[in-house]
């Protein structure tokens, strides 16, 4: 059998260092060939293989996956909901165009696998708001959820039609400390941590009791990575898996923070992001996940806490 070569493209976002730096010390440096639209991260420097590389044009992405023998691609360039909002046109064409010449290659070149994530974006106001379960009423009203709904089904499409073994995870609000958030509704739960250290008061653009789903980011590697080790008849969802992590309020994260900062005050004055917060789920349900590939995440928000501001002050 071929070995494993991984091509990661937006390698250079919130996501993308964090899971090519995982995804190179499994597989090797070598293995794992990092692209982006961007000038190289600072953190993947010198780590492993690198080529600037749009997306959207499809006959450079399909030269590059047959000259550098590329068996895996996992797809992270994409617009997120707060700066879609502000360009929908863009954020189609980008959401659903990378992905499909990504598809439309795996299905070409027969490679082994694809990871695309979706998102709890998916859900629309009409979506149960607690424990918002794998298969429910979906419809989203941002263009970001439209665009991840519909890729969902191109997934799904490409392996009932095409075998194309393509595998998928609906994040909720991903928190990390590496590297910079890419204009999500959820980004204040980053933009917070780093202001309570730095100023010790945060001006919140939700309202205080806000609830969503959220995740610290090593609990969301290693999803990712279980999903993709997981053998190919344990994967019952062709969509893409609900997966759970924590959820909590404006008000709660400032309360958890307030216990390493006593001193640290949250104000809130909402914008146009409050609209596209409430119309998320407050909660999910990833029964599914868990009895399909044994997902169970392991950080609460007290636990999150303590080892963001712990390596943020490093
Ligand atoms: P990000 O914005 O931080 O990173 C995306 C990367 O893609 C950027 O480095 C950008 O330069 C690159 N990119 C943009 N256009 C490109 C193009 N045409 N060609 C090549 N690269 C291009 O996003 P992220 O937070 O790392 O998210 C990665 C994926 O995970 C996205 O599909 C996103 O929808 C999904 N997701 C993220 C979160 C989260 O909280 N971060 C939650 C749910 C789902
Ligand atoms: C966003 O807020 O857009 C992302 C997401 C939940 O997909 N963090």
């Amino acid at each position: 059998m071929a070995k494993d070569k991984i091509l990661v493209i937006g390698a250079c976002g919130q996501i993308g260092v964090e899971l090519t730096l995982a995804l190179r010390k499994i597989y090797g440096s070598a293995n794992v060939v990092a692209s982006d639209l961007r000038e190289e991260n600072e953190l993947l420097k010198g780590t492993g293989p690198y080529v600037s590389m749009d997306v959207m044009n499809k006959e450079m992405l399909h030269v590059q996956v047959i000259r550098q023998n590329i068996t895996q691609i996992y797809l992270l360039a994409a617009i997120l909901s707060a700066t879609g909002e502000k360009n929908p046109n863009l954020a189609w064409h980008l959401n659903m165009q990378g992905l499909l010449n990504v598809l439309d290659i795996a299905r070409e070149e027969q490679l082994d696998k694809v990871y695309w994530p979706s998102s709890i974006a998916v859900f629309g106001p009409t979506s149960p708001k607690r424990f918002c379960p794998q298969q429910t009423v979906i419809e989203p009203t941002t263009v970001y959820g439209i665009s991840k709904y519909a890729g969902e089904f191109w997934c799904n499409y490409y392996h009932q039609r095409y075998g194309v073994d393509v595998r998928s995870i609906r994040y909720p609000g991903l928190i990390s400390y590496k590297s910079a958030p890419g204009g999500g509704t959820t980004d204040y739960a980053i933009e917070i941590y780093l202001e309570a250290l730095a100023e010790k008061k945060y001006k919140c653009f939700l309202n205080e009791d806000s609830y969503l789903p959220m995740m610290y980011m090593p609990d969301a590697i290693r999803a990712t990575i279980e999903l993709m080790h997981a053998p190919a008849k344990q994967i019952s969802v062709r969509t893409s898996y609900n997966i759970s992590g924590m959820s909590f309020s404006p008000k709660e994260i400032a309360a958890s923070i307030q216990k390493h900062i006593p001193e640290f005050q949250l104000s809130c004055e909402s914008d146009y992001r409050q609209a596209i917060a409430d119309s998320w789920p407050q909660s999910i349900d990833d029964t599914v996940a868990n009895k399909d590939w044994g997902w169970k995440p392991e950080f609460d928000l007290d636990k999150m806490t303590a080892d963001m501001l712990g390596n943020l002050k490093k």
